[in-house]
């Protein structure tokens, strides 16, 4: 009887303290632009979804494409967009969004055989530095279908 109390109080403990450590991450709209002919590289798009403290982005990784990708930022300079590489990019509470306009993840330097083509899905695994990751299975569309879907909420 006991036994019985001090491993169900245990218990209690165990989920308390989970529940206040309480911290989840999730992927979705997760979306590759089919680089256009030529190009070696290309945007992708997703949201992420946080709960829980903030926590740093370590890397994004569709590893059956590329290693090298890149977090960006648009930027206005002199009527100019450009976009430059997000700095140290964090997950606060809510819905971060990396879509087309706005931050977006930059698939650089695809070798001749791993040109994601419409249609195709790969998956997409975003590490975060306190040690969890998220993942989604990403799809493939050329621009012109990337154009009529870019409002999901719709
Ligand atoms: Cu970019």
């Amino acid at each position: 009887m006991m036994k019985t109390t001090i491993k169900s109080l245990f218990l209690l403990t165990c989920m308390t303290l989970s529940v206040h450590a309480f911290a989840q991450t999730t992927l979705n709209h997760c979306v590759i632009q089919e680089p256009l002919p030529t190009k070696h590289m290309t945007a992708a798009f997703f949201n992420v979804e946080h709960t829980g403290p903030d926590v740093a982005i370590e890397r994004l990784e569709i590893p059956a494409i590329s290693e090298h990708i890149e977090l960006h930022r648009m930027k206005m300079n002199h009527h100019v967009m450009s976009m430059e590489k997000i700095d140290n990019p964090t997950l606060t509470q809510g819905i971060t969004a990396f879509q087309k306009g706005g931050d977006h993840a930059m698939i650089m330097n695809i070798p001749d055989d791993r040109l994601p083509k419409a249609g195709e899905q790969f998956e997409m695994i975003l590490l975060l530095k306190d040690g969890t990751q998220a993942s989604c299975q990403a799809i493939v569309k050329n621009a012109k279908d990337l154009m009529n879907s870019t409002h999901p909420h719709h």
